[in-house]
């Protein structure tokens, strides 16, 4: 049964006509009124017309098919890995595509009871300095590239609330390394050098600050305030240089030819309130020339603050570093053609696309031509553009927040209008629930691009599902682009701000099954180990050191290696689990119970935890990952004697 909701023939009305976008003045008024009614199935303006009675039919017989299409049977397994930003819950989350099924969560910037992330030893060491701090705010999932390809290796992930990066080890699918950005405040846009391979990752510093941020004075001269664009070492996961820049930063992308990074600039004004910040008709995307940023660090042409080593370096407008390109209205989204061609930029409050000819940007450096030269086209699309995705047929595909579309555009014919030609760029609009930010295609932001899945990240989910409550899940669509229509195929539910993504062909990731004993996740433990004498692949060992107690024990199922063991109230207990299992899936937990000690340990994995044994009496622990048919007799005594 087709809820009626759903069911796209409601939405039409064949008799509206898609405004042709104006070739001349790009006057012309897009009001939204326009294009309402006209989503669902409006093609481009010049295609045979079809009427409301002949659609619904045709539309009929095709929406079993287009469902089926996404159809991934019992025990089929999907083509695509999805890695999903999880939003304010600091986490990312890997779906099949085109299933939509939701496979595993990684945790990275939250704690996680499940696995242990953010309370075992490990965890905790990666964490590093900012161990401390229990919640993220996750936005942009890149994974590492060679030569414009995914290369399968790492996925990166900014923590907008607290300002740091991390990276997750696709091998394993587990967060391996996390920083913090000094310098800036809310780390916002990020993706990755493509070519020739990802040397760098490349995030922004959103909000303004004073550039020593100490306190002392001048707090409210915002001409001292800067944002910062921070450009790490993707393999150290240090920062390798950070430029300084005019206006803030939001996103950001990088071209193919290994030469230029790119971001954008909502408020170029600098303003401190909301009316101040789009107040400006232009704003601006800043151009970053690697070779002169590197040049200028080796050169020592830098300045550093707030007591780090990080080389700041100036790229103001008027420097040789940076080139700044006017831009409508506080433009947002950044997304590189996958041709190589343009960076498109998407207006926001300005209803149109900017195309930047990468290639005329060495003339740019050169003070050859102007900012405004290097735009090849500028087509508008409708309210509230954000972010554009690719596929592999030339055309771009727009995500309209205000409008709740997605247009779907052609590059050339966008760059003849904008030369005065007679073309209609725009091919179709497709009603999208609701209020969509970031979309993306399936292998759309590499070399790869295949045009095959479009998935759009809606805000807003209003009445697409059963009510909830005054929390509303979002809701990803997953679209159809195959065919020349776009054709919604799926509303998937998402807690917690999925605000981007990325589809990776399954042949470019190769997980792991079971680790390896020599793992550099847990080699910190191993180490821990031989300095007391422990083997952790053969002993059961309690070693007493002061105050402190470390107990070593393994864990075949559904048996640990020590049934029990003694310590003194107040004891500060580290527990070593390594698991023998050498069985794909065969994960254990250790939980001690009234203790907040939960983690989990993977087949030939080790895990610690550490806490304060601070209540006497017996504490019994027991397995929590369910691992045999006695998995409930997986358990033992900790015997605490009172002081
Ligand atoms: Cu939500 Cu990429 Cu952080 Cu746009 S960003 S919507
Ligand atoms: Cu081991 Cu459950």
């Amino acid at each position: 049964m087709m809820d009626n909701k759903e069911n796209p023939v409601d939405h039409i009305d064949a008799t509206v006509e898609i405004p042709v976008a104006n070739q001349e003045g790009n006057k012309l008024e897009v009001s939204r009124r326009g294009f309402l009614g006209a989503g669902a199935v409006a093609t481009a303006a010049g295609a045979i017309p079809m009427t409301a009675a002949m659609f619904a039919a045709s539309a009929k017989a095709q929406a079993s098919d287009i469902r089926n299409s996404a159809v991934v049977h019992p025990g089929e397994l999907d083509e695509y890995y999805g890695f999903w930003s999880g939003g304010q819950s600091g986490e990312v989350r890997i779906l099949g595509i085109p299933s939509m099924r939701e496979l595993m969560r990684i945790p990275v910037f939250n704690i996680d009871s499940a696995t242990g992330w953010g309370l075992t030893d490990e965890s905790k060491r990666i964490k590093g300095e900012s161990a401390h701090i229990l919640a993220g705010d996750c936005h942009h999932p890149h994974m590492s590239m060679q030569d414009g390809r995914y290369d399968g290796k790492y996925v990166f992930i900014n923590d907008k609330a607290n300002s740091r990066v991390a990276r997750i080890r696709c091998d394993v699918m587990k967060t391996d390394k996390m920083i913090t950005i000094p310098n800036v405040q809310a780390v916002h846009g990020l993706r990755v050098q493509k070519v020739p391979y990802t040397k760098y990752v490349i995030c922004n510093g959103e909000f303004e600050i004073p550039l020593n941020n100490d306190g002392k004075e001048g707090m409210e001269d915002v001409s001292t305030y800067r944002s910062l664009f921070n450009v790490i070492d993707a393999e150290t996961m240090e920062v390798s240089f950070q430029v300084m820049v005019d206006g803030n930063l939001d996103n950001t992308d990088a071209d193919y030819d290994g030469k230029y990074f790119a971001s954008t600039c909502y408020n170029s004004e600098m303003g401190m309130t909301l009316g101040e910040m789009v107040s400006a008709e232009r704003d601006h995307v800043v151009v970053f020339n690697l070779a002169r940023c590197e040049a200028a660090v080796k050169a020592g042409k830098f300045k550093t603050y707030n007591g780090n080593n990080v080389p700041v370096l100036d790229g103001r407008k008027g420097t040789e570093l940076t080139r700044y390109i006017p831009i409508p209205k506080s433009p947002h989204g950044i997304n590189t053609s996958p041709n190589g061609e343009y960076f498109a930029i998407n207006g926001k409050l300005s209803p149109t696309v900017s195309l930047i000819a990468i290639d005329r940007l060495d003339d740019l450096f050169a003070d050859k031509i102007k900012p405004r030269d290097t735009i090849a086209a500028e087509p508008e699309l409708g309210l509230g553009p954000l972010h554009t995705a690719f596929d592999n047929k030339g055309n771009a595909y727009t995500t309209l927040f205000l409008d709740s579309q997605i247009a779907k555009w052609n590059v050339k014919d966008a760059v003849a209008a904008y030369n005065g030609e007679k073309v209609n760029y725009l091919r179709q609009k497709l009603d999208v629930h609701y209020q969509p930010g970031h979309n993306h295609t399936t292998m759309g932001e590499t070399r790869d691009a295949d045009g095959k899945w479009l998935v759009v990240l809606c805000k807003f989910s209003k009445d697409r599902f059963l009510n909830v409550g005054p929390l509303r899940p979002e809701n990803d669509q997953l679209i159809d682009i195959s065919g020349d229509e776009m054709k919604l195929v799926h509303d998937g539910p998402a807690f917690a701000e999925p605000h981007d993504c990325i589809m990776v062909h399954r042949s470019k990731v190769k997980p792991k099954k079971i680790w390896t004993r020599d793992d550099s996740m847990f080699a910190a433990t191993v180490e821990m180990a031989k300095r007391d004498g422990v083997t952790l692949e053969t002993d059961n060992k309690v070693i007493r050191d002061g105050n402190k107690v470390r107990v070593y024990m393994t864990s075949v199922a559904p048996m640990y290696g020590l049934s029990d063991f003694k310590v003194k109230e107040g004891n500060e207990v580290t527990v070593v689990v390594t698991n023998l299992d050498n069985i794909e899936d065969v994960t254990h937990g250790f939980c001690m119970t009234n203790h907040g000690v939960q983690m989990e340990i993977g087949p030939q994995a080790t895990s610690s935890i550490t806490f304060i044994a601070d209540k006497p009496g017996v504490q019994w622990y027991y397995c929590n990952w369910f691992c045999h048919a006695l998995h409930m007799e997986m358990r033992g005594r900790m015997f605490v004697t009172a002081k």
